[in-house]
C-alpha cells in the first residue's frame, strides 16, 4: 500500500560537488534520506514505468537507504529498479549500468572518499540517464524542492532481499537484484589488451592493489586476480567494510600510506595503485616513482592510442581548472582542443555527450572517459598497465620520458581542513576582494599577471557556472589557485593548488617541496594563511 508521510523541509540539503553528503547521524533524522530522494523524484519528469538504478559503496546505512529508495521509487512509479548484489555498485559500475540498461537515471549511494561508519558520513548523488552526476540545472531544481517538500510517498512493505541475485516485484514495481562486478569486468575487457597485461604479468611484473576496504575489493578480485592472472594476495583490503577498517578510503600519500611504504620499499613490486570509497578515484605509485594526478592524466593522454579501445586517438581532453597544465601541453602536441571545467565531474557530462572530449581528470586523482561518464579508478589503472605492456618500460622511465619530451608541471594540493566555516569565508571573502589590486605586484612567487575567479561556459549549452576557485596567475606561468571544498561535513577546507612549469631545457629532477617553495610563502602572502585559520601547515598535502 502506498503511503504519503507529511514532512517537514531540511534546509540544508543543498548537494555539493558531488551529491549530498553528511554525517550519518544527520542522514539517520526521521524523514532525512526520504525527503531528499522524494526531492529528486519531483525535480524530475517523465520517469513512470521507467528504470532506476540503485547501488552505493557498501558504507553504513548503505543497506537501510537503499530500501527506502526501493520502496519510494515503487511508491512514485518507477516500472523496475536494477540493485547491485548485497547493495553494492562501484561509482563507475553504477554508471555503466544506467547507460547499458537505458534506464532513466541512477542513486548512487556514497560519500566517496569521506571515512564511514555510524559518527562518520554517508551521501546521496543522482545520476542522470547518460550515467553522470546531474548537472547544475537539475541539483538547482533538487535544492529548490528540498526548501518546499510537504510530504513523501513511501510504499508500505517488508524490505527486499537483496543479497539474491534475480527477480522479485515491489508493488507494481520489478526488483532486478544484479551481479555488481560482471558487466564492468567485461566493459574493461573490452577497452584494453587483457592479453598483453596477463602475458606481462605471467612474465614476472608484479602489482599491489589497494582498495581500502571499500568498494572496489570484489572488481579488483575479479579483473586483476581472475582475468589477469595476479596471484592472490595482489589486492590489498580487498573486503568491503561498512567503516572501511576505521580508514579514510581516499587514495592520496597520507591515507595510503601502506600501499605507499610498499612502493617505496626495497623489494616494492613493479606497479601499485589505490581506489577510493567507491571506486571513482585511482592513485598509482610506480616502484619508487609516485605519480602526481596531473601526471598521470597527462601520461594516459598521451599514451592511449596503445590501447584497443583509444586507437582511433582522443577527440580532446578536458581537466578541471585546478588541475595542472600537463595535459595543456599533450593536446597541443596531439592537435587537439582542450578544455578547462569546475572542479567537479558533473562539468564533464556535457563534453563527453558532444563526442568533444574522449579523456577527462581532476588533480584529485579522478581520471576517466567517454566509456562511462563518472571518473573510474580501476579504468585508469588498467590504461597504466594496457601502456605499461606495451612501451615495456617501468613507470620511472615513462615519467623521465614524459618530463623530457613536455616538460615538468611541478605541482602540489595543500588542504587546510576543519577551519571553522566563518573564517574560511572571511579569507576567500578578502581575496576576491584584492583581486583587482594584485596584477603587477611582486612578491616570492614572482609578478603576478592577472588574478581572478574562475567562471566556466559551457560550449555546448552556454550555461554559466561563477565563482569557481581563485586564480592568481604569474608572469612565468605558475599558478596558485584557492578554493573551498564542496565535499566536507566538517566545518570548510581550504584547498590551495601550487603549480611551476619547467621547459625541457630546465631542472626536471626537483623534489616537489623545493620547486614550488616560493609559491607556496607566495600563497601565504596573498591569502594570509596562517593569520585567518591559526593554522601554520596544511592538514594534508597530495
Ligand atoms: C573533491 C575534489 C574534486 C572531486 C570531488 C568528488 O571536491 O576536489 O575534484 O570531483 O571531490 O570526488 P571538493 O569540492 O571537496 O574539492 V569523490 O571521489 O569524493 O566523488
Ligand atoms: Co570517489
Amino acid at each position: 500500500m502506498i503511503q504519503t508521510v507529511s514532512t517537514q523541509p531540511f534546509t540544508d540539503q543543498k548537494p555539493g560537488t558531488s551529491g549530498l553528503r553528511k554525517k550519518v547521524r544527520i542522514f539517520a533524522q526521521p524523514h532525512y534520506a526520504e525527503n531528499f530522494v522524494q526531492s529528486v523524484f519531483d525535480s524530475l519528469d517523465g520517469f513512470a514505468g521507467q528504470t532506476l538504478v540503485v547501488g552505493g559503496d557498501g558504507r553504513y546505512l548503505n543497506r537501510e537507504v537503499i530500501q527506502i529508495v526501493l520502496k519510494m521509487a515503487a511508491a512514485n512509479g518507477f516500472g523496475r529498479v536494477l540493485v547491485g548484489q548485497g547493495g553494492i555498485l562501484s561509482t563507475p559500475a553504477a554508471s555503466h549500468l544506467i547507460r547499458a540498461s537505458g534506464a532513466f537515471g541512477g542513486l548512487v549511494l556514497s560519500a566517496s572518499h569521506n571515512p564511514g561508519g555510524p559518527d562518520e558520513d554517508f551521501g546521496i548523488k543522482y545520476n542522470i540517464g547518460n550515467g553522470g552526476p546531474a548537472p547544475e540545472k537539475v541539483t538547482d531544481a533538487i535544492i529548490e524542492r528540498t526548501l518546499s517538500i510537504e510530504s513523501y510517498k513511501i510504499l508500505d512493505a517488508p524490505d527486499m532481499d537483496l543479497d539474491t541475485i534475480g527477480t522479485a516485484t515491489l508493488g507494481g514495481m520489478t526488483v532486478d537484484v544484479v551481479d555488481p562486478v560482471a558487466a564492468y569486468a567485461d566493459l574493461m575487457e573490452s577497452l584494453f589488451d587483457f592479453a598483453a597485461i596477463r602475458a606481462k604479468i605471467a612474465g614476472g611484473f608484479t602489482l599491489a592493489f589497494d582498495s581500502m576496504s571499500a568498494v572496489t575489493g570484489p572488481y579488483a578480485v575479479e579483473i586483476f586476480e581472475k582475468r589477469l592472472g595476479a596471484p592472490q594476495g595482489t589486492v590489498m583490503n580487498g573486503t568491503p567494510l561498512p567503516d572501511f577498517g576505521h580508514h579514510h578510503p581516499d587514495p592520496n600519500l597520507v591515507h595510503a600510506k601502506q600501499l605507499y611504504d610498499r612502493m617505496m620499499a626495497p623489494d616494492a613490486p613493479d606497479f601499485g595503485a589505490a581506489s577510493d570509497g567507491d571506486g571513482d578515484r585511482n592513485l598509482i605509485i610506480g616502484r619508487h616513482c609516485y605519480v602526481t594526478p596531473s601526471d598521470s592524466l597527462a601520461v594516459l593522454a598521451a599514451n592511449a592510442h596503445l590501447a584497443p579501445g583509444y586507437a582511433a586517438g582522443l577527440k580532446g581532453i578536458a581537466r578541471s581548472m585546478p588541475t595542472s597544465g600537463a595535459a595543456d601541453r599533450v593536446a597541443e602536441k596531439l592537435g587537439v582542443p582542450l578544455y578547462e571545467t569546475p572542479t567537479g565531474w558533473k562539468f564533464f557530462g556535457n563534453l563527453l555527450d558532444a563526442g568533444m572530449a574522449t579523456i577527462c581528470g581532476e588533480e584529485s586523482a579522478g581520471t576517466g572517459s567517454d566509456h562511462v561518464r563518472e571518473k573510474d579508478g580501476i579504468w585508469a589503472v588498467l590504461l597504466w598497465l594496457n601502456i605499461l605492456a606495451v612501451r615495456g618500460e617501468s613507470v620511472a622511465a615513462i615519467m623521465a620520458d614524459h618530463w623530457a619530451t613536455y616538460g615538468r608541471n611541478y605541482y602540489a594540493r595543500h588542504d587546510y581542513e576543519a577551519i571553522a566555516k566563518d573564517k574560511a569565508d572571511a579569507l576567500m571573502a578578502a581575496l576576491r576582494a584584492s583581486l583587482d589590486s594584485l596584477p603587477g605586484t611582486t612578491n616570492s612567487g614572482g609578478t603576478i599577471k592577472s588574478a581572478d575567479d574562475f567562471a566556466y561556459t559551457d560550449p555546448t549549452d552556454q550555461s554559466v557556472s561563477r565563482n569557481q576557485g581563485v586564480r592568481i596567475l604569474f608572469t612565468d606561468g605558475s599558478r596558485v589557485v584557492f578554493r573551498l571544498s564542496g565535499t566536507g561535513t566538517e566545518g570548510a577546507t581550504l584547498r590551495v593548488y601550487l603549480e611551476r612549469y619547467v621547459d625541457t631545457d630546465g631542472d626536471l629532477g626537483m623534489a616537489t617541496g623545493d620547486a614550488l617553495a616560493p609559491l607556496i610563502a607566495a600563497a601565504q602572502d596573498v591569502a594570509d594563511i596562517a593569520g585567518y585559520t591559526g593554522m601554520d601547515e596544511p592538514s594534508v598535502i597530495t
